[in-house]
């Protein structure tokens, strides 16, 4: 059966793989990012390529009233969500806590966390009114273990992860699911956006090994939404081979 799903951040990396994902297996797919020409560029790619419907809503998860309105004024064919997947996020810089910027910081807890709750605030009623659901949040290996330098965004990591346990806990009694999924290093846009557009510093973060790429972290969370309905995976950690932890990398 042909499910709703919405993604935040599909203008690139994992969300935009993840939307790929669920559009080749025939779901619909409501999308947002902040980006415009490039939202609609995936809306677009989507339909022609695989015939399904996708709703492009463009806005700023850190505003809630923009979050409102956009959620708030799905049409009611729109308000089906079957999956949230809450994959909009970043990293801002990597420096010592005694010297962060803090509207660095401002950019990554409004994102990461307030981003997230927004979201979760609204479309989680959707999917008790109806009693099922499935909510995934991208967390990281960052949320697990804190590295030199990652202080707050390793912090905004840690809060999806005490988060998306408490709303598994909140959830339980209205069937829906929830799944954390915590991703390694991955290529993505990601080191481009924490170094401010230095791509040779983005590019150098992945010298020497294989990381994951987008397709990879879409391959897991595709696949968390294809068990049968009495089973969830809570939590997954999912890691390039060459990586054991935040500080062990096998490069060559
Ligand atoms: P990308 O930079 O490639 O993608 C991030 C996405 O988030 C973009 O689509 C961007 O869209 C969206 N986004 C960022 N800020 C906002 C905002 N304020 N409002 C709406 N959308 C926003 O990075 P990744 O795909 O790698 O990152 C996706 C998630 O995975 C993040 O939560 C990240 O922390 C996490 N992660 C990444 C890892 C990695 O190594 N790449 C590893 C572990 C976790 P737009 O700019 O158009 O708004
Ligand atoms: C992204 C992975 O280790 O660069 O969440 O923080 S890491």
């Amino acid at each position: 059966m042909k499910k709703t799903i919405l993604v935040t951040g599909a203008t690139s990396g994992f969300g935009k793989a993840i939307t790929l994902k669920f559009a080749q297996n025939g779901d619909n797919l409501i999308i947002t990012g902040r980006r415009k020409e490039l939202l609609d560029d995936v809306a677009k790619e989507l339909v022609l390529t695989y015939n399904v419907e996708v709703l492009p809503l463009c806005f700023d998860v850190r505003k809630q009233e923009e979050v409102q309105e956009a959620i708030g004024g799905l049409p009611a064919k729109w308000k089906k969500i079957d999956i949230l997947i809450n994959n909009a996020g970043l990293a801002v810089g990597l420096g010592p806590i005694q010297e962060g910027l803090i509207d660095d910081w401002e950019r990554m807890i409004d994102t990461n966390v307030k981003g997230l709750l927004y979201m979760t605030r609204l479309v989680a009623p959707l999917m008790v009114a109806r009693n099922k659901g499935h909510i995934i949040n991208i967390g990281s290996i960052a949320g697990r273990e804190v590295y030199p330098n990652g202080n707050v965004y390793c912090g905004t990591k840690f809060a999806v992860d005490a988060i998306t346990k408490g709303t598994r806990v909140d959830l339980l009694t209205h069937n829906i699911k929830v799944t954390q999924i915590a991703p390694g290093a991955a290529e993505t846009e990601f080191s481009l956006v924490r170094f401010k557009g230095d791509k040779e510093r983005a590019d150098n973060v992945y010298k020497g090994f294989t990381p994951l790429t987008g397709a990879d972290v879409a391959e897991v969370v595709y696949y968390v939404t294809t068990l049968p309905d009495h089973f969830n995976i809570n939590d997954i950690v999912i890691m390039p081979t060459a990586q054991a932890d935040t500080m062990h990398f096998y490069k060559r």
